[in-house]
């Protein structure tokens, strides 16, 4: 039987709203997941529970495996098959002593790859847009800062975004460098802060590569700010990001690389929440480079 993709993509982003909030499920709530499972043609006794699948995978407690394996997977019924057989479980949650963080990320992990698969096959994709102006004026749900590894502000983007944010955006950031290794940030990542006093939600920092000529990994790394961005984006249910263009300024990369990279990533990515993504440009004539790139088939 064909499973009805759109149908388990809505699942799948309803479960990882319900789960992504603790107390995880009552009781209660685990006939409508049952029955919910049965109509997209889950089996609930199929033998693939996740650890029978893959034997590699121990113990259900092992995130740093799990995250791994759920990742490979690339099958919708392996997989919801799985997440089904391993909910059997659940009738015994409304427990308080299994209503645990971890568990909680284990079925977060698992509904976020199904919703991402799902919209993979269901060809979903984030809207484009372009325009010039202050990212920082934008009222989207989180705008993403070029920063540099210290996280700490700096100038450009950085910091009119440090500025406009006021105190509150800083004294996050310090509190976010004091956790990280080395208490410093890496080109490429992306990492998570509240908005101070910007209309927006969330300030996504991410260090982009410096440019020297290109054979640097500078694309590699470039695409993965913006991925990981988005990824962040998606771990907030964000429907809406703004970009500015990314190590463009004082990190030296060109602009019509830069664009490309930026579009083609934010394109390929499949999108759960997000819906919008805004290319926030600031000098003259970088909005037509977009534009020129949302034009070509
Ligand atoms: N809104 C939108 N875009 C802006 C704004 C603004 N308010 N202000 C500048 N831009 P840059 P980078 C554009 O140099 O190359 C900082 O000191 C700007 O025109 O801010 O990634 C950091 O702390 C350009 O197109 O970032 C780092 O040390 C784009 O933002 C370093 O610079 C990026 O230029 C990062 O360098």
């Amino acid at each position: 039987m064909d499973l009805n993709i759109a149908k388990i993509h809505s699942f799948a982003q309803f479960w990882l709203r319900e789960y992504q909030e603790l107390p995880p499920l009552k009781q209660c709530l685990f006939g409508r997941f049952q029955h919910i499972c049965q109509a997209l043609d889950f089996k609930m006794d199929s033998g693939e529970s996740l650890s029978k699948a893959f034997p590699e995978m121990k113990s259900l407690g092992d995130l740093e495996v799990f995250e791994r394996i759920v990742g490979k997977i690339d099958d919708v019924q392996i997989l919801g098959n799985a997440i089904f057989s391993n909910f059997k479980g659940i009738t015994y949650w409304s427990q308080e002593s299994l209503c645990t963080k971890e568990n909680q990320r284990w079925f977060c992990l698992a509904f976020a790859r199904l919703a991402e698969l799902t919209a993979g096959a269901l060809q979903l994709h984030i809207a484009c847009e372009a325009m010039t102006g202050d990212i920082t004026r934008l009222e989207v749900d989180a705008i993403v800062n070029a920063a540099n590894c210290g996280l700490l502000g700096g100038g450009g983007v950085d910091g009119a975004i440090h500025r406009a944010a006021g105190k509150a955006l800083l004294e996050d950031c310090l509190r976010l460098v004091e956790k990280l290794p080395g208490k410093c940030g890496e080109t490429g990542q992306a990492y998570l802060t509240e908005a101070g006093r910007l209309p927006c939600k969330y300030v996504i920092h991410t260090p982009g590569p410096v440019y020297r000529d290109g054979k640097h990994g500078e694309p590699e790394l470039l695409a993965r700010c913006y991925e990981n961005s988005l990824r962040r984006a998606e771990e907030m249910q964000c429907a809406s990001i703004a970009f500015p263009c990314i190590s463009t300024g004082v990190y030296g990369y060109p602009k019509e690389e830069a664009a490309q990279i930026a579009v083609n990533t934010v394109q390929n990515f499949s999108p759960v929440s997000l819906e919008k993504a805004v290319f926030c440009c600031f000098e003259p004539g970088d909005e037509a480079i977009y534009r020129r790139l949302f034009a070509r088939p």
